[in-house]
């Protein structure tokens, strides 16, 4: 009950520090008058005056010489770089990662040697299409960029909340992402793939479909960061002692399971709070609610990877867990916020090509493309190749060489010898035995620029996908399908994908057609069934593919918003506070006005949310305490509250002496509603089960 302060009538004095309210992070923002430091130039030149620049008279032209004035101006003036040209709106954390045993046997990763190794990360989360300023809940995918500064230098893993991707060469990327950007001439939509230009792209690039199944699910909707997997899409290689060399695909599996939100939920968060992802991350990190994933890999050898029917090397393709089982090799948590959103967020540059010994690249034609391009956009988005060298992206290990200058060079060269080798005793010398060595693959062939035949089947690994989702996941699937072709203008464009889908599913394709209002035309239909026939590879059901069932059976993470109304019974809120707290949720307070609710004996509560500011889908689960003698203008926000919760499914829980009536729903409506009072362990279950998934289902 501690965290939950109630307070006695405002005080109107003016106070010179406020406070957060504790279940906000509990930070005490200073106002106060009293100088502890002296505000300088960059110089370090003490300012007397910053609020007013230096004129000739009182009422005169301001004098070129104030070198205050011009110094801060011309910063202000340079304080943008320019955006991420993809993945630009992301949010990034700080903590380690940590084996659980020693992995020698696969890699010679110093990082994954021991158990006791703690080594510290960076990770960043990002949606791909959205600028910058972009809402968080856009459907799309998340990046999900970790930086391990290790004792042998900086390894990026720079991932995805999904396992594979919509293209197979690099050479389509620049493609890719104009196809999905804002169309040129009209510089919209934003941070959406819901237009023509996006769709045309991926009807006409058919190697898309499998990802495009994911994007089209409730994968692209994520309720959180925390509450994501990560892939590093790509096979690599571990390589050991001896110089053997394992693939892997990497797999991040978040503590707190899986889960997303609904589309309308999305698209009213956008609204809402449309910082809602950065805002969770970083509020359970300040109430100390440490964000944790296992880092996992599937390990397979050559011989495995020449009897799939897929080729490894094609990042449209996963491999199912059937068939290669996840091996957890450790865990990350995440238990820092960033200081400067600007010096490290934003500065922070993840390349897939910062490797350490005991890692290596497979031949993935996309991945090969992506080891020139990151290093090239740090230097235009950095501006300089220094770019190491700013904190966040420094390695923690000794650094040395023999590579200089360049705009914003730190550090100092020592001594007059900037070559190797040299006769003259300075500097750094190889390393052959510890230094990193390129896995020793035996390639010959003939330069070509061609798709190898084992690239050539698109549709596979979609119905398979399609295949093993549950019942409202498929529905969620052709919703969003039949949303985005339904922004589509050009009919041809809609037609041709949906003629697409023919070949994962004949349901689905039918499924969005009818959505759309379109036939299926019948020759479409017949050729594709008679190409599914010739269809090589068949891996029916992969349950470990549908993101319910990694739902968790708990509230642990989530949020309770509790609407209050005056008067209040005190013993109902202060219930749900502590069985919804002590298992592990947040639990928040709305109510007519911010200045908090007086409950039923006369102590005042504080809010966190007027019923405008805190509509209830930022909330997970909601509870409302009721009184009869409510004004009837906050009844009327109240129902609407209630009914959005209604709509996306969400636990409803109604105490105090209004009590169930006050819904004035048919008893047959109420599935998912239930009453409390002194217990709310009825409510608390309903709520560790998850969304209400047959609510219809009840009319
Ligand atoms: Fe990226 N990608 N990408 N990408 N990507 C960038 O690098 C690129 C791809 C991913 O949090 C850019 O620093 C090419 C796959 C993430 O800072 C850029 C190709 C995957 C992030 C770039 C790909 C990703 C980026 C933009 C195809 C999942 C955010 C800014 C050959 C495995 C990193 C930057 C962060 C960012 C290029 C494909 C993930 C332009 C050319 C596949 C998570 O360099």
């Amino acid at each position: 009950m501690s965290k939950h302060r109630v307070s006695g009538p405002v005080d109107p004095t003016p106070v010179a520090a406020f406070e957060t309210p504790a279940r906000l992070g509990g930070e005490t923002h200073q106002v106060t008058t009293e100088r502890s430091e002296t505000l300088t130039t960059n110089q370090g030149v003490a300012i007397s005056d910053g609020q007013n620049s230096l004129k000739l008279g009182e009422r005169g032209p301001t004098l070129l010489e104030d070198f205050i004035l011009r110094e801060k101006i011309t910063h202000f003036d340079h304080e943008r770089i320019p955006e991420r040209v993809v993945h630009a709106r992301g949010y990034g954390a700080k903590g380690y990662f940590q084996p659980y045993a020693a992995w020698s046997q696969w890699t010679r990763a110093a990082f994954l040697s021991d158990p006791v190794i703690k080594t510290p990360v960076f990770v960043r989360f990002s949606t791909v299409a959205g600028s910058e300023g972009s809402p968080d809940c856009a459907r799309d995918i998340r990046g999900f960029s970790v930086k391990f500064y290790t004792s042998e230098g900086n390894f990026d893993l720079v991932g995805n909340n999904i396992p594979v991707f919509f293209i197979q060469d690099a050479m389509k990327f620049p493609d890719l992402i104009h196809s999905v950007k804002p169309e040129p001439d009209r510089g919209f939509p934003q941070a959406q793939s819901a237009h023509d230009t996006f769709w045309d792209f991926v009807s006409l690039n058919t190697e898309a479909t499998h990802t495009l199944l994911w994007v089209m699910s409730d994968r692209a909707l994520p309720r959180s960061f925390r509450m994501m997997e990560g892939f590093g899409v790509h096979t690599f290689r571990f390589v050991d002692n001896t110089g053997k060399s394992t693939y892997v695909k990497f797999h991040w599996r978040p503590k707190l399971g899986c889960a997303s939100l609904l589309w309308d939920e999305a698209v009213c968060l956008n609204g809402a709070d449309p910082d809602f992802h950065r805002r969770d991350l970083w509020e359970s990190i300040k109430n100390r609610d440490f964000p944790e994933w296992e880092f996992c890999v599937q390990a397979f050898d050559q011989a495995t990877a020449d009897g799939f029917a897929f080729d490894v090397l094609d990042p449209t393709k996963l491999i199912p867990e059937e068939l290669v089982p996840l091996t957890p090799l450790g865990k990350m948590v995440l238990d820092e916020n960033v200081e400067d959103f600007f010096a490290e967020t934003e500065q922070v540059a993840f390349c897939p090509s910062h490797l350490v010994p005991g890692i290596d690249f497979t031949n993935d034609p996309l991945l090969q493309g992506r080891l020139f391009s990151y290093l090239d956009t740090q230097l235009s988005r950095l501006g300089s190749p220094n770019f190491h060298e700013i904190p966040v992206n420094k390695p923690r290990c000794p650094m040395r060489n023999f590579q200089q200058g360049g705009h914003m060079r730190m550090q100092a060269s020592r001594g007059p010898v900037g070559y190797e080798p040299n006769s003259m005793g300075a500097g750094p010398r190889e390393n052959p035995s510890a230094g990193f060595q390129s896995y020793p693959r035996n390639e010959k062939g003939e330069a070509l620029r061609t798709r190898p035949a084992s690239f050539a089947d698109h549709y596979s690994q979609a119905a398979l996908f399609w295949n093993s989702m549950t019942k409202p996941e498929q529905e969620h699937i052709v919703s969003a399908f039949v949303f985005e072709l339904s922004k589509v203008r050009a009919q041809a464009i809609r037609q041709r994908m949906v003629c697409n889908l023919i070949n994962v599913d004949l349901e689905l394709a039918e499924a969005v057609a009818e959505g759309l209002g379109h036939p299926l035309p019948t020759e479409a239909k017949a050729a594709a069934l008679v190409a599914a026939e010739t269809v090589a590879y068949k891996h029916p059901y992969s349950p470990t593919l549908s993101l319910l069932s990694k739902v968790a059976k708990s509230v642990t993470g989530k949020k309770l918003g509790v609407l209050l109304f005056p008067g209040a019974d005190r013993t109902v809120v202060e219930e749900l506070v502590s069985a919804f707290e002590g298992a592990g949720a947040r639990v928040e307070f709305v109510g007519a006005h911010i200045g908090g609710c007086v409950l039923d004996d006369g102590s005042n509560w504080e809010v966190d949310h007027t019923v405008e500011g805190g509509p209830s889908v930022l909330f997970d689960y909601v509870a409302l305490v009721a009184t009869p003698v409510s004004s009837l203008g906050y009844l009327k926000d109240a129902r609407v509250w209630l009914a959005q919760a209604y709509r996306h499914l969400k636990p409803i829980a109604v105490g105090g002496t209004g009590g169930l009536g006050f819904l004035d729903l048919p008893q047959v409506a109420l599935k998912g509603v239930v009453e409390v009072s002194g217990d709310s362990s009825e409510f608390l279950d309903l709520c560790s089960a998850g969304r209400v998934w047959n609510r219809f289902t009840a009319f």
